[in-house]
Parts: C-alpha cells; sequence; structure tokens
C-alpha cells in the first residue's frame, strides 16, 4: 500500500522562526506556506529529496497541534505514508481492526485527501495516509 514517505510532520510554535533554520540555515528548498482549516494548522513544506518536512503551526488553541505543543513542546508530531487509494486502504486497515481517526478521508494541504490512524494503534507514532491530488 505504501508507496513512499510523503512528509513528516513537525509542530512548530512560529513558522516564520522555524523556517529560518530549515530553509536559510540547513538550505532546505522551501515550497510554500497554506492554511488548512480543517486542521486548524498553517503548514510549511521544505523538500528533502523525494519527500519533505510539513512545519505545522495551530491557527487555534483547541488545534491539536497546540495541544500537542501545550503537552509536549515542538517536535516530531506525525509521519505520512503516501498511498494510490486512501479509501481502499482505510477500508482494509478497518477490516483489519485498526483504530482510526478518520474512517473517511479529508481534506490536507495541496488538495491532497489524508486521514490518521490513532497514535495508540501505531505503537505511539500518529500516523497519517494521504493520496496527493
Ligand atoms: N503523536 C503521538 N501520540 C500522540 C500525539 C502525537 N502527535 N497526539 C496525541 N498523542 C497521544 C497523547 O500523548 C495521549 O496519550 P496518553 O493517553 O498516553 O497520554 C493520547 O494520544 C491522547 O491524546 P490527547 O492529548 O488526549 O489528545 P486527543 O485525544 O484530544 O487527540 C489525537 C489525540 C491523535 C486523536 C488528535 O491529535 C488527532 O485527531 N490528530 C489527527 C489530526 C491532526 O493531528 N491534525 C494536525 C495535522 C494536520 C495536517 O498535517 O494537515
Amino acid at each position: 500500500m505504501t508507496l513512499l514517505i510523503n512528509h513528516i510532520g513537525i509542530a512548530v510554535k512560529s513558522l516564520d522562526t522555524s523556517l529560518s533554520f530549515y530553509r536559510d540555515v540547513l538550505g532546505m528548498p522551501f515550497e510554500g506556506t497554506e492554511e488548512v482549516a480543517e486542521q486548524k494548522v498553517r503548514v510549511a513544506f521544505l523538500g528533502v529529496g523525494e519527500s519533505r518536512i510539513e512545519l505545522l503551526e495551530p491557527t487555534s488553541p483547541d488545534s491539536s497541534v497546540a495541544k500537542f505543543l501545550e503537552k509536549n513542546g515542538e517536535g516530531i508530531h506525525h509521519i505520512a505514508y503516501q498511498v494510490e487509494d486512501i479509501v481502499a486502504t482505510l477500508a482494509r486497515l478497518k477490516a483489519s481492526g485498526v483504530r482510526l481517526i478518520d474512517e473517511s478521508p479529508r481534506h490536507g494541504a495541496h488538495h491532497s485527501l489524508i486521514a490518521f490512524l490513532h497514535p495508540k494503534a501505531t505503537g505511539g507514532v500518529l500516523t497519517e495516509i494521504c493520496q496527493p491530488a
């Protein structure tokens, strides 16, 4: 089912501050920022080979990323695996008894379709599956 690691999500307090490290100090190619209203985050993407780093800044105190930052501080938030058919993948995972956060896909950045698996079902790693537009 997995084609590649589409991105690794990193929770940050400030996109601007973090960008000055990833883009300006590490020199990673900056691919732009976008607000993902449904997830209450503003994101910035930086390329790493065929994958990317997604910096996540909460846009609301009730965002799941705001809760994560409050509990853990800044750090790795999730890993996103790219699949060819997210609906079929979700159906297969559900049939296998995996605890899903999203039973059907939501809208992610770049018009992708995304869904999360619960970290309690994945050894403590919040896992996203995504199907690019
Ligand atoms: N990675 C690993 N574990 C996590 C986690 C994360 N990112 N976020 C929460 N958890 C753990 C918590 O530590 C907690 O564990 P314990 O019970 O052992 O303390 C448990 O999951 C429940 O966490 P919580 O703080 O009580 O938070 P909620 O139950 O309110 O929500 C979660 C947790 C994962 C269901 C919620 O964050 C969620 O629905 N996430 C998916 C959506 C999302 O993260 N969107 C932002 C990114 C969007 C994008 O990339 O576009």
